[in-house]
């Protein structure tokens, strides 16, 4: 599609989300907006890397996923096979992008300048890629998969965007080739009318528009795999220091989060009722143990309370109180910890190459009077 034409289908079935000012089309959710339990379609942020495809019925509907390389048996399913032919599941999972976060790192990186509104946690009903994998018998060589889609990049005629995931994750019982979201048919804008759900991994990782998996017999090296796409060094690194690709390792988990919902940035309360404080909390691989909320700016802290999430990889709600609220300004802070301790920073967090996960803790601003 043209740019233009895909903004405007952003506009009009996502008119409360930001667009982003960047060559491809990304779409975030304003923190306010995301208080659902399961964030509806017209809510979920949007990210394409290339350009979307242009996608007729008749494309979708002859839709076909060939699996091939080091297998014993190379298939190929319609759509119909995949639903007849393998058990359907669903789950909530919340799909977040590495980037999420990225407009908090003062040394500038990046393209697409996220807030915090690059995550959602939607219903995803689909196949177990585990189930399609045994299918077509791995052979032993496979130690990774390729996802193969049919976007092109934005400068040249390459493909957009080709991740992968190690042949344990593609096995895992979470992991899913998805053609349905909150219970619709998967919308092209996510991906339809197949795409992969990795739970715990970055967004990145959730191949769109999903018509080949490739066994390989060594780590994925596609469009957006390689240098520092989607990775992380693992030694500390300092703003504009030149990158050594072999310190580079993929993100395969994302980090602790959580973000306040209610009340919004900029809000104006009375001092004669309790303020209440909603939003979410959520891991990786890792699951969210517990949320403290300030409500002096980071001072003081309160343990809130969690409701247990819906599925293993969906988010969690919590909810503080402040009984007796006094005028005048207020800065609230939430801050999450995951089941192995680790929590989100205060202030920053260590500057990367491409400016990924940002999980620096959410403050919102308001007035009590
Ligand atoms: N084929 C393809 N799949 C893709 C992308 C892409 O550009 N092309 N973008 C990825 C990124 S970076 C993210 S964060 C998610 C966003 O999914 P969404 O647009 O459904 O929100 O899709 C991923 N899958
Ligand atoms: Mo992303």
């Amino acid at each position: 599609m043209q740019r233009s034409d895909e903004r405007a289908l952003v506009a009009a079935s996502k008119p409360e989300l930001r667009l982003l000012d960047t060559p491809d089309t990304n779409a975030e959710t304003p923190a306010h907006c995301l208080d659902d339990d399961i964030t509806p379609l017209h809510r979920l942020f949007v990210r394409s890397t290339g350009r979307v495809p242009d996608l007729s019925e008749a494309d979708v509907a002859r839709w076909t996923l060939t699996v091939d390389g080091f297998v014993r048996t190379p298939r190929s399913f319609t759509l119909d096979e995949l639903k007849e032919r393998f058990e359907t599941v669903t789950q909530a999972v919340v799909m977040e992008c590495a980037g999420n976060g990225r407009a908090y790192f003062t040394e500038k990186t990046g393209s697409a300048i996220w807030f915090r509104g690059a995550v959602g946690c939607a219903r995803w009903t689909g196949v177990r890629l585990a189930d399609v994998l045994r299918a077509c018998d791995v052979l032993p060589e496979a130690v990774y998969t390729a996802h193969h889609s049919p976007d092109r990049a934005i400068d040249g005629d390459g493909p957009a965007l080709s991740r992968g995931v190690p042949i344990a994750k593609a096995l895992a019982p979470e992991t899913m080739i998805a053609f349905a979201i909150n219970g619709e048919p998967l919308p092209l804008l996510h991906g339809g009318p197949l795409r992969i759900v990795t739970p715990g991994y970055p967004g990145a990782a959730w191949q769109k528009w999903l018509n080949r998996i490739e066994l390989r017999d060594r780590e994925h090296d596609g469009p957006k795999m390689t240098g520092v796409w989607y990775r992380m060094p693992r030694v500390p690194m300092k703003p504009g220091e030149p990158v050594d690709e072999s310190l580079m390792d993929v993100i395969t988990d994302m980090p602790v989060r959580s973000l306040i919902t209610v009340p919004a940035d900029g809000f104006i309360a009375s001092v004669g009722k309790p303020l209440t404080v909603r939003g979410h909390a959520w891991g990786g691989h890792t699951p969210v143990a517990s949320v403290e909320v300030s409500f002096d700016g980071g001072s003081t802290w309160t343990g809130a309370a969690l409701e247990p999430a819906e599925d293993r990889f969906a988010w969690r709600r919590f909810t503080a109180a402040l009984d007796k609220p006094m005028a005048g300004a207020i800065e609230i802070v939430a801050r999450a910890m995951d089941a192995q301790g680790s929590t989100q920073p205060l202030d920053s967090v260590p500057w990367n190459p491409q400016g990924y996960c940002n999980n620096v803790a959410h403050r919102v601003r308001g007035v009590l009077r």
